[in-house]
C-alpha cells in the first residue's frame, strides 16, 4: 500500500466490486515483481482446445493456475521450471491482505498470485473465475502500467456490463455476490508508461485451496 496516501477512496461499483484508485505502489511492485519473472518466466499458456493465450502469464505463491489440454487447474510446481512456484513475495500479499480489509474482507490470506501481461491489442474475453475451492474469499486485482478498461456483467454471460477504467495502482476487491460474475478486459490501446513500458501486468490473488 503506498504510505504517503493520507486517505485513499474506496467505490463501490456494484454490491462486491470495490474500486480502490492508486491504492498500490507501482514503482516498487515493479522491482519484486522482475524477481518473481526471473525464476517463472511470463509463458503463453495453451487453451483447453489447443490455442495459444494472448495474454502471457506466471504464478507466485503456494499454488499457481495453469491451463493446457487437459484443462485449467492449480499446480504446486510450475510445469515449465518443474519446480515449485517462486514464494510470494511480503510486499504482495500484505498489499493482497490490506487491500481485502479495505473492501470489508478482513483475514485474507491469498495462496495464489496470477500474473497477466498485456500489450496493445490484447484482450480477455468474458469469463467466471471459478478454479478455486472457497469462493468465501474475495478475489484482489492489481493493476500495473498502461490503463486498460474492464467489465462486469453479472452471474450470466449474457446481459449488460460495467466498465470500470483501471489505471497504474488500482486495485479492485472482487468479493460476495460478485466474486462469480463474468467479467473481462477489452482490447488494450496503444500507450506508454515510464516505467511498464508498451505493457500491463495484472496480479490477482486468491485462495485457492
Ligand atoms: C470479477 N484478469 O486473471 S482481474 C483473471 O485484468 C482476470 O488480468 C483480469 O480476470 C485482468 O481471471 C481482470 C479482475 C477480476 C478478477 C476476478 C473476478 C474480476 C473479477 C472475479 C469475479 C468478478
Ligand atoms: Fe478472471
Amino acid at each position: 500500500m503506498k504510505t504517503e496516501s493520507l486517505f485513499n477512496e474506496n467505490i463501490e461499483i456494484c454490491p462486491g466490486v470495490i474500486h480502490l484508485p492508486a491504492f498500490a505502489d507501482s514503482a516498487q511492485l515493479h522491482s519484486v515483481l522482475q524477481e518473481v519473472l526471473q525464476r517463472a518466466p511470463l509463458r503463453q499458456m495453451q487453451t483447453s482446445r489447443g490455442f495459444p493465450m494472448s495474454v502471457r502469464t506466471s504464478n507466485c505463491g503456494e499454488v499457481g493456475w495453469v491451463s493446457d489440454r487437459r484443462g485449467y487447474r492449480y499446480t504446486q510446481t510450475d510445469p515449465v521450471s518443474e519446480q515449485a512456484w517462486p514464494d510470494m513475495p511480503q510486499a504482495f500479499s500484505s498489499l493482497a491482505q490490506q487491500a481485502a480489509q479495505t473492501a470489508g474482507f478482513p483475514g485474507f490470506v491469498p495462496d495464489a498470485c496470477l500474473i497477466n501481461h498485456y500489450v496493445p491489442g490484447t484482450q480477455m474475453g468474458a469469463h467466471q473465475d471459478k478454479d478455486e475451492q472457497d469462493f468465501s474469499a474475495p478475489i484482489v486485482s492489481v493493476s500495473l502500467g498502461i490503463d486498460a478498461r474492464f467489465y462486469v456483467i453479472g452471474p450470466e454471460r449474457r446481459g449488460t456490463s460495467t466498465a470500470i477504467d483501471l489505471s497504474d495502482g488500482d486495485v479492485v476487491v472482487f468479493g460476495g455476490p460478485a466474486r462469480k460474475h463474468y467479467h473481462g478486459v477489452r482490447k488494450l490501446k496503444a500507450s506508454t508508461h515510464p516505467i511498464w513500458g508498451e505493457s500491463r501486468c495484472n496480479l490477482t490473488f486468491r485462495k485457492a485451496r
